[in-house]
């Protein structure tokens, strides 16, 4: 068990050579302990003064670095206690040497995460707005930013607390049923009681809902080039991304291996992979490429299918067809060399051209509609389950909700026992957002984060 009444110091911003390094300290000795590290010190919180820092008892020369010091007087600060910071040059040697300073000075160096977990301590942020802290941080995507900026606004917060709210209430109306099982009103209240039940449920179960949208805005879809050599696959992934990434070659079997970028697109981020052609091997550097396309079109969410020609279409199509389950789109390229056939049109194909860019938009919003075809997009403001621990506190909740809601239609369960169930769905909550003293869970939490933070 950590001690908190202690005061805390690290360097908040990342390693390496920058510009300027911020060194934070917490705890009730926050002041005290900069006042003895950094002079002159701000003489009111909030207040920006430029400082020279040394070590305690160091001579008036010996100083480590001048630097910004400010400081946030308890409870006006991030972690909700005293916060001293201090913006001092960057580099790897300055803000050790002001750490060091700060310990001599009596802090203890923090644990990772340890700022934001005092922030939970005092009430600052709960346990969802603290991860969402580090998703901000962790953050690839612009999809994944959204969703963390939303979730540190409260958006998932407050949609949590209002259904532990709703089940709180199911909880008064039992104990009134249990009461007053008598009364003439008592069989509507039983009716609320399943009604505000499935409510709850139906409720947990579309916030559960949007986990595959939060994965894939995380991660990005696969969406696999793949057809025969020299079909243009590698020109036609240079012309989505905008820039020439992958060789192109005439020689076909130049791309043996499976190449991927990264693109960040809306609403899902995109991870174009370039295969191998898909034909008899040549060489056994040739053929490890193919088995990487296949275990690639394993998982594609989509793959692009390109060929020149119908026929190599169809045949290409066909393979892939077998080896993949992802959706499928036809793409004819070259179309600058050839004429585009009606036929293809039919086949819900695309028709491109890497020289001239014809047909890249249209392709581009075809791999969009696919993917959200697969993967509703989630409404703009609505909370997204990011974590496997939100996951399985929420279908926890669900499978609580579900025991309880049987015994209390079938009586199975005398009202006090059944009542057990719902009290556990209101925990899974409360564990969720951290609510309750949930020690192991808050150490789970911090220790991924990282130290500063
Ligand atoms: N005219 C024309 N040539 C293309 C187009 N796309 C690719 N090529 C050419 O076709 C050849 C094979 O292209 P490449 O992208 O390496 O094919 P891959 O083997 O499927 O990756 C190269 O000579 C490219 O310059 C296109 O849209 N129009
Ligand atoms: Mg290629």
């Amino acid at each position: 068990m950590l001690t908190r009444n202690d005061t805390i110091v690290a360097v908040a911003t990342a390693a390496g050579r920058g510009a300027i390094a911020v060194v934070r300290l917490s705890g009730p000795q926050a002041v005290t302990i900069g006042r003895s590290v950094a002079n002159p010190f701000p003489e009111v919180a909030r207040m920006v003064t430029l400082t020279a820092v040394r070590t305690p008892g160091a001579s008036d020369g010996d100083v480590i670095d001048h630097a910004l010091a400010t400081w946030f007087s308890a409870p006006a600060s991030y972690t909700g206690e005293d916060v001293v910071e201090l913006a001092v040059h960057g580099g790897a040697l300055v803000s050790a040497l002001v750490v060091e300073a700060c310990v001599r000075a009596g802090a203890r160096p923090a644990l990772p995460g340890e700022f934001t977990e005092r922030a939970v301590l005092h009430g600052k942020l709960d346990l969802v707005q603290a991860e969402a802290v580090a998703d901000l941080i962790d953050a690839r995507t612009r999809a994944a930013h959204r969703a963390a900026v939303r979730q540190l606004d409260g958006a998932l917060s407050h949609r949590l607390d209002a259904l532990r709210e709703s089940l709180l209430q199911v909880d008064a109306l039992i104990a009134y049923d249990i009461d007053f099982p008598a009364e003439d009103d008592a069989p509507p209240t039983r009716a609320r009681v399943v009604a505000a039940c499935d409510e709850a449920i139906e409720q947990i179960e579309r916030l559960l809902a949007t986990l595959p949208a939060a994965a894939l805005g995380r991660e990005g879809a696969l969406v696999v080039l793949a057809g025969p050599p020299n079909a243009g696959k590698s020109a036609l992934l240079n012309a989505l991304v905008g820039e020439a990434r992958v060789i192109v070659s005439d020689t076909p079997g130049t791309t043996r291996d499976a190449v991927e970028v990264f693109v960040d697109d809306a609403p899902y981020p995109l991870r174009l992979v370039d295969t191998a052609g898909l034909r008899t091997p040549g060489d056994s550097i040739e053929r490890m490429g193919i088995e990487v396309s296949e275990r690639y079109l394993a998982q594609a969410h989509v793959v692009l299918v390109c060929a020149e020609r119908d026929e190599a279409l169809d045949a290409a199509a066909e393979t892939v067809a077998r080896l993949g389950s992802g959706a499928v789109i036809r793409v004819r390229t070259k179309r600058d060399l050839h004429a585009l056939t009606t036929e293809l049109t039919e086949n819900g194909g695309v028709g491109v051209s890497a020289v001239t860019g014809e047909g890249i938009a249209e392709l581009r919003e075809a791999i969009r509609t696919a993917l959200c075809d697969q993967v509703a997009p989630p409404p703009e403001d609505a909370p997204l389950v990011t974590r496997a621990r939100h996951e399985t506190a929420l279908r926890r909740a669900v499978q609580e909700l579900r025991a309880f809601q049987f015994s209390w239609e079938q009586a199975t369960l005398p009202a006090p026992v059944a009542a057990t169930h719902l009290r556990a769905a209101v925990m899974a909550l409360e564990s969720l957002i951290g609510a309750v003293d949930v020690e192991d869970v808050m150490e789970r939490v911090f220790r991924t984060f990282c130290i500063g933070k």
